[in-house]
């Protein structure tokens, strides 16, 4: 039987050798991929966040912590996208500009995949000219913006206007999430939704798609 307590100690102690290893014998063993995520990774990269506030670490540990928990991702991710079967709808996802905060957009995009949606990730600092640009090259039903910053979160604003100004807001529906957002700030800078995680995230982006239905 694998520890997994080791995967959430390999995760806040920033060692990505033995997060790859145990998330490796943990699958081998037939535990759901979403427990290793939602159970062991996200509350041990909480607790590195809380460390942080306090000072008990500082932002190298940080990046230690990410590599590691990205490293047992790299594993996951797959086997979250082989659980979606048929096509529901296609996402451009992306971190919103000046922030470089990528782990949880990432989730939320592997989740989508694996709810079936065709998902392009633009990655990190993304300007909302390259969201526009994104969008329409790919014809996208849905936008997802993510932001973990409080100095980054105008960003979100500024790339939906940014939709707006180019006469192309009402071609998509535009999701926002990341810790520092909640539900008001959305309903506030005019997205269609919010989630706090990345499962909701999936049901909230069916919705938004049935919605659009005529
Ligand atoms: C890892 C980390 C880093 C890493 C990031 C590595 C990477 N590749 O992502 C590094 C070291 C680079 C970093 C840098 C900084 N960080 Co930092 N970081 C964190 C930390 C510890 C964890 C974030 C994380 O990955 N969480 C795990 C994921 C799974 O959760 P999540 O991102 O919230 O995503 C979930 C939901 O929010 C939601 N979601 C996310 N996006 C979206 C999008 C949509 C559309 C939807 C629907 C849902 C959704 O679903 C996700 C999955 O469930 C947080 C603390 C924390 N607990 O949040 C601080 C934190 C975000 N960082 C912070 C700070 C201050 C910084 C720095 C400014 C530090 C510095 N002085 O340099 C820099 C900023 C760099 C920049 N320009 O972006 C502060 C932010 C404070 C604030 N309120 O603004 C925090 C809160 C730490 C703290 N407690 O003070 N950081």
């Amino acid at each position: 039987m694998t520890d997994l307590q080791r995967l959430r100690d390999a995760v806040l102690n920033g060692d990505p050798k033995t997060s790859v290893s145990v998330t490796r014998e943990a699958l081998a063993a037939g535990v759901d991929p979403m427990e290793l995520i939602t159970g062991y990774m996200v509350p041990a990269m909480d607790e590195a966040g809380r460390r942080f506030e306090f000072e008990e670490y500082f932002v190298p540990e940080l990046l230690l912590s990410a590599r590691a928990m990205k490293g047992s991702l790299e594993l996951l991710r797959p086997l979250l996208a082989a659980q979606g079967a048929q096509l529901a709808g296609r996402v451009v996802i992306g971190t919103v500009k000046g922030d470089l905060h990528d782990i949880g957009k990432n989730l939320v995009a592997a989740m989508l995949e694996g709810g079936g949606f065709d998902v392009l990730d633009i990655g990190a600092d993304v300007s909302p000219e390259k969201f526009i640009e994104a969008a329409k090259s790919r014809n996208a039903n849905i936008v997802c913006l993510s932001a973990l910053l409080t100095v980054t979160m105008p960003a979100m604003r500024t790339t939906i206007e940014a939709f707006k100004q180019a006469g192309v807001r009402e071609q998509v529906k535009i999701m926002v999430g990341g810790a520092p957002v909640t539900r008001q700030f959305a309903a506030e800078i005019g997205a269609d939704g919010y989630s706090d995680n990345a499962s909701t995230a999936v049901a909230l982006a069916r919705q938004l798609i049935a919605a659009a239905q005529p």
